[in-house]
């Protein structure tokens, strides 16, 4: 049986990570952080906390990191812990880039020491691109211009990750995600805060939808199709860094629209109001990535599409709301 640390356990793509490596009989081992309230709303929803072992931890504290490999002496190695959200990391820069820059480098050593055969994924990001592209699209061969705290902590992630490959000999990989979504979003994303705003507005909850920039463009995929990739890349015998996305983008005006189709709202826009608190100091205009390097290598490819994903999101969340329907 082999055995996985997952970081982030909690997390969007924690859950469905975890989710997935259960049905391939590995044995999962997840860092949880110390909380005043528990946090396992997205392991509840698969209904497997129970098959998880929670090691404390967390990426700021070596010795908690140190501790966890150690104890779990995994196989593979998933760090998808992170400050994950790009609006807060101009208000936390500091803390952003300690968990997503020098956390890295902290969980690396962990392993370097206590597991050093173990196979390491980097969480990486599209955000790393900023607005540079090659020809509109992105690839693994784009430059990187990081246009956030947080795109620029997790280059830094990035690129440790590259670094401890080439100089220890380790089997280190990082994943360059383009936007993935699912029903687990983070309600402060802007595709879970639409999904959620269209179920109250459905429900006569709420009577608006206040966000930001509607015209900026994002390649959104489905979490438990972009996981795959994480596993098949440490599946494969050499390690490599891949780029993992759908190929097709849509602006957030065209999420809007087809969530308030999938709620059977007709003339959305009167419910969608531009707050300026939305709105970003530094903004990435248009994301569109090309994996063809993994579609070719890991044979991956993505299975839900744009739509499915959207409707999946809202019909959810109208389920998850019915009861405060008026
Ligand atoms: P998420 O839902 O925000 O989950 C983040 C996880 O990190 C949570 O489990 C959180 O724990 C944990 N965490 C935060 N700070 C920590 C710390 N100091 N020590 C230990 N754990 C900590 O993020 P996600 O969407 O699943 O994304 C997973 C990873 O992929 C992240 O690294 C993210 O930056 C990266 N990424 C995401 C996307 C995307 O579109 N989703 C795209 C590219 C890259 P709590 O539950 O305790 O808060
Ligand atoms: O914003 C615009 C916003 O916060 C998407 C993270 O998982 O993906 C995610 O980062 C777009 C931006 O995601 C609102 O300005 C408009 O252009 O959902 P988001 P993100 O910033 O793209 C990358 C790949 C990651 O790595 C990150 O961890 O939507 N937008 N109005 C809004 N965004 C939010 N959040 N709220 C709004 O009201």
């Amino acid at each position: 049986m082999k055995r996985a640390l997952i970081t982030g356990i909690t997390g969007q793509d924690g859950a469905y990570l975890a989710q997935f490596l259960l049905e391939k009989g590995y044995e999962v081992f997840g860092l949880i952080r110390r909380t005043s309230s528990p946090n396992f709303w997205r392991l509840d929803y698969f209904g497997i906390k129970d098959r998880i072992h929670f090691l404390e931890g967390d990426l700021l504290d070596t010795e908690s990191l140190n501790l966890a490999v150690s104890t779990a002496q995994p196989d593979e190695v998933y760090n998808l812990a992170a400050q994950s959200f790009v609006g807060t990391s101009w208000k936390q820069a500091v803390l952003t880039t300690e968990v997503n820059a020098l956390g890295v480098t902290r969980i690396l050593n962990a392993v370097k020491h206590f597991a050093p055969k173990a196979k390491f994924y980097q969480a990486s990001t599209s955000e790393m691109y900023g607005n540079s592209h090659l020809n509109g699209k992105q690839d693994e061969n784009t430059p990187l211009h990081p246009r956030s705290p947080y795109a620029i902590s997790k280059l830094y992630g990035h690129w440790i990750t590259i670094n401890y490959r080439e100089s220890f000999d380790m089997f280190t990989c990082s994943g360059i995600l383009f936007n993935h979504e699912s029903p687990l979003r983070g309600i402060e994303f802007v595709t879970r805060k639409i999904s959620d705003g269209v179920a109250r507005i459905k429900h006569g909850i709420a009577s608006e939808l206040r966000l930001g920039n509607l015209d900026s463009k994002r390649d959104w995929g489905f979490s438990g199709d972009y996981v795959q990739a994480m596993w098949l890349m440490l599946q494969q015998n050499q390690p490599e860094d891949f780029v993992i996305s759908t190929g097709i983008n849509h602006s957030v005006t065209d999420f809007c629209e087809a969530a308030f189709q999938s709620a059977g709202i007709q003339n959305w826009k009167q419910y969608v109001v531009i707050d300026q608190a939305f709105i970003r100091p530094a903004e990435l205009n248009f994301l569109l990535g090309m994996s063809n390097k993994a579609r070719e290598k890991l044979g991956w490819q993505p299975k839900k599409t744009f739509e499915q994903l959207v409707d999946m999101m809202v019909k959810t969340d109208l389920d998850r709301l019915s009861h405060y329907k008026k």
